[in-house]
């Protein structure tokens, strides 16, 4: 926990930034002085609803690894302050996922549960986002589904959780920790949990292997950090960028590991690196993804045209006098990078405030 200076000086820069760029605020000195009296009384204290709301867009606006920044402002935050208990977020995510769902309109949403404060902490979720695929490892010891989950689904399992060991692609249940309560288990509901089945534009492979991920990316084990209060449960979503799909989640060798498979379909030289093979696989693979999501639906972006949005953000930000920090290896796409603008630059990493950290996971 923070020392009470510590609190005092990062409460003091945050309603001081939310005065300076909300002017219709006015001047923050009533709002500081109640602000260091509550903490004086109380050892914490409790921000506006405004003040959340800001704070979880600037925490948007901060995360240096986010190519999708340039929307930052019309992040819809669902203030669910009051709640703290097991059952009652999990309710919420699920009401969080049909809301962001929006039928295929994914709308950026963030839902804020209890922050930790002195007296008690605040609920946390297990589960990495609301959405994961569980990777059950077979008598042989081959891994089922998703190998980046095995941890969380064996979580699930000693909690008495069953699921269906033969399918790759089986909805983990959420893991919920209340207010100093013990972890419990939730299965979500289908009609929360948007999928898509994958196929590619001129060929069957992808039905014919019956492939799929889910539409909604919500990531739901990072610290919302707001003028030193920490909000350890606040699952936010946007929408995916098809290569961390095509490219990380079904490609990569310690994932979903596709395209050595994929490049025998195509009977491509799979002998030789030289012939390329995994960057032809690549390829198909990555169109299969847009083409599904266009066809359902759903929204998701591709990776040349974010990188001209956030190049965009770069100019609107800069504009209005702000600093961007981000983190190249992380905003540059895993495929084709130097097709993209981004690569063709460096940045500045260094962290602002508020923003999203990584806590100690459940599973770390
Ligand atoms: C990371 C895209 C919305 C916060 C990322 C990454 C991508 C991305 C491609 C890198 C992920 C990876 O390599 O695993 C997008 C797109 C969005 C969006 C296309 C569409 C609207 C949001 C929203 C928030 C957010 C709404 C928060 C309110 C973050 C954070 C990370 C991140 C904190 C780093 C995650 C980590 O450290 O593991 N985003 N994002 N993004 N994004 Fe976004
Ligand atoms: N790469 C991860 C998702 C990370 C966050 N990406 C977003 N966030 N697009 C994966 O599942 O592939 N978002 O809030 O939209």
């Amino acid at each position: 926990a923070l020392g009470l200076d510590t609190l005092h000086r990062l409460a003091d820069d945050f309603v001081r930034l939310h005065h300076r760029e909300v002017p219709a605020h006015g001047d923050p000195g009533p709002r500081l002085a109640a602000v260091h009296a509550e903490i004086d009384a109380t050892g914490t204290y409790r921000h506006t609803p405004g003040e959340l709301a800001f704070g979880a867009r600037v925490a948007w606006r901060n995360s240096n690894r986010c190519i999708g920044r340039l929307y930052w402002n019309s992040l819809r935050v669902r203030d669910r302050r009051h709640v703290s208990d097991a059952d009652t977020v999990a309710q919420e995510c699920v009401e969080h996922l049909k809301e962001a769902g929006n039928g295929g309109r994914i709308r950026p949403l963030i839902t804020v549960f209890a922050p930790d404060t002195p007296a008690r902490p605040g609920p946390r979720i297990w589960n990495e986002q609301l959405i994961r695929y569980a990777g059950h490892t077979g008598a042989d010891g081959r891994i089922v589904g998703d190998p980046r989950n095995t941890g969380l689904t064996g979580l699930a399992e000693r909690l008495g959780w069953r699921g269906d060991p033969g399918s790759p692609f089986d909805v983990l249940p959420l893991i919920v920790q209340g207010s100093d309560d013990k972890p419990r288990l939730y299965e979500l509901p289908d009609e929360a949990v948007l999928e898509v089945p994958l196929q590619h534009p001129e060929d069957t492979w992808a039905q014919d292997w019956g492939l799929r991920w889910h539409a909604v990316p919500a990531i739901s084990h990072m610290c919302l950090e707001i003028g030193g209060i920490c909000y350890p449960c606040a699952p936010f979503n946007g929408w995916y960028m098809g290569t961390e799909i095509g490219a990380r989640d079904l490609a990569d060798t310690d994932r979903y590991n596709l395209l050595p498979r994929l490049a025998e379909h195509l009977g491509l030289d799979v002998s030789s690196d030289r012939s390329l093979w995994k960057d032809r696989a690549l390829v198909e693979l990555n169109r299969a993804v847009l083409h599904s999501f266009d066809r359902a639906g759903i929204s998701i972006t591709d990776h040349h045209t974010e990188s001209e949005r956030f190049l965009t953000h770069l100019d609107r930000e800069e504009s209005k006098g702000r600093q961007v920090g981000a983190d190249w290896s992380w905003i540059v796409p895993p495929m084709s990078s130097a097709a993209t603008g981004v690569f063709h630059r460096t940045y500045d990493n260094t962290e602002l405030t508020p923003l999203f950290t990584h806590h100690d996971d459940a599973l770390a």
